[in-house]
């Protein structure tokens, strides 16, 4: 045993290896995008078994079913590059970044390396016997969400009839509307619909997933600027950080941007090119656990504040200790397979007070969704 090992003998645990299941599960509320319609999700449910018998669990979102196979793949070569290895997230995931170099550092390398070290993290938080928040240092306390399911490119006045339903159902102060659609006058339509349907006081961030130019994103950005949304997500491609910067000058509303950041070095890319306002981060492609904290501390040093995208169950542990906390995204997208979906009261989540982050299977769901992988 080394040295490290006898120092912390609660926390020592040993990789023995994963295992790997794919789900397709229906969502309540289908979400028509600019770029996608989703329906269903596919999801990959991740079990790291460590010698000690604790269990790390995490999923990862593989888009469309192919995508599960596709992660499945990296995931398992991370896994038995690991095999044997002490649960020390931050050293294994610089193992396995290195080991993925020659298949770049980002996309699904990424999102795979993020599955795995979530699990790694929710194994040490088992094995502590705390929420994973509070193994971060943090307190397992309430996080302000904002609803996300639906609100996609549907009519005006059912657009609003949703956006009442959306708040409704846990006291949210916001809810999340997509745009993008064929013009202007279109989203203005759906817009208006919505801000009359919503007391004052609720705020309508708004995303157009990438769908525009920055000369379009520009006008259709100073026409919201009258409108009263809270902020213009992705307006323009993800990666086009000047175009993007170039937009968030010409508009009022805040620009938020970073779903598609891949790693904390993404941030710091941004943050050099003056992108955007907010931040959200992607707990599969910022690099799990490991990436978020250090994503974070870049977006605190730079005054930007962070909200979460998808993931709720372990994004808000993450939340909790991110100095510059936001909004946390809530959807209920992985709740039919999970024994205890997030709850949300007044529109915030409470962390689960259950160690590690608090998913557990529902093993009969899974086995009712499951596909092949
Ligand atoms: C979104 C789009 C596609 C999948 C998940 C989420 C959306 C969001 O951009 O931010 O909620
Ligand atoms: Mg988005």
């Amino acid at each position: 045993m080394k040295d490290s090992a006898r120092w912390l003998p609660a926390l020592t645990l040993k990789i023995r290896d994963v295992s790997l299941r794919a789900v397709v599960v229906p969502i309540t509320r289908p979400l028509v995008t600019r770029v996608v319609t989703i329906k269903q999700v596919p999801l990959l449910l991740i079990d790291l078994h460590t010698e000690e018998g604790v269990t790390g669990r995490s999923y990862l979102f593989g888009y469309f079913e192919r995508g599960n196979a596709y992660l499945a793949g990296l995931v398992q070569d991370i896994a038995s590059l690991s095999r044997g290895e002490i649960v020390a997230p931050l050293e294994l995931y610089a193992k396995a970044t290195k080991a993925l170099t020659l298949m770049g550092h980002q996309g699904l390398s990424l999102m795979a390396v993020a599955g795995f070290d979530v699990a790694c993290w929710d194994a040490l938080a088992r094995a502590a016997g705390v929420p994973l928040a509070a193994l971060l240092g943090g307190q397992p306390r309430r996080v302000r969400a904002y609803n996300s399911n639906g609100l996609g490119l549907i009519e005006p006045s059912a657009a609003a009839a949703e956006a009442q339903a959306l708040v409704a159902e846990g006291g949210f102060g916001a809810v999340k509307i997509r745009l993008g659609r064929p013009t202007l006058a279109a989203d203005l339509a759906a817009v208006r619909a919505v801000r009359e349907a919503l007391a004052d006081d609720v705020l309508l961030p708004c995303d157009f997933n990438q769908g525009l130019s920055v000369v379009e994103a520009i006008r259709r950005g100073r026409a919201l600027d009258e409108e009263g949304v809270y902020w213009i997500e992705e307006p323009i491609s993800y990666d086009n950080l000047a175009g993007t910067a170039k937009v968030a000058s010409e508009v009022r509303t805040p620009i938020q941007l970073g779903e598609n950041f891949y790693g904390p070095k993404a941030v710091g890319d941004a943050i050099a090119a003056s992108a955007c306002d907010y931040m959200m981060f992607d707990v599969m492609r910022i690099g799990g656990v490991s990436g978020w904290l250090r994503a974070a501390a870049l977006a605190d040093a730079a005054g930007i504040e962070v909200s979460s995208h998808i993931f709720p169950e372990v994004s808000c542990h993450l939340m909790a200790v991110t100095p510059t906390c936001h909004w946390l995204e809530f959807v209920d997208w992985a709740s039919p397979v999970l024994v205890d979906p997030l709850r949300v009261h007044d529109g915030h989540v409470q962390i689960p007070q259950r160690p590690g982050t608090g998913i557990e299977w529902n093993e009969e769901a899974i086995a009712k969704y499951a596909v092949a992988l």
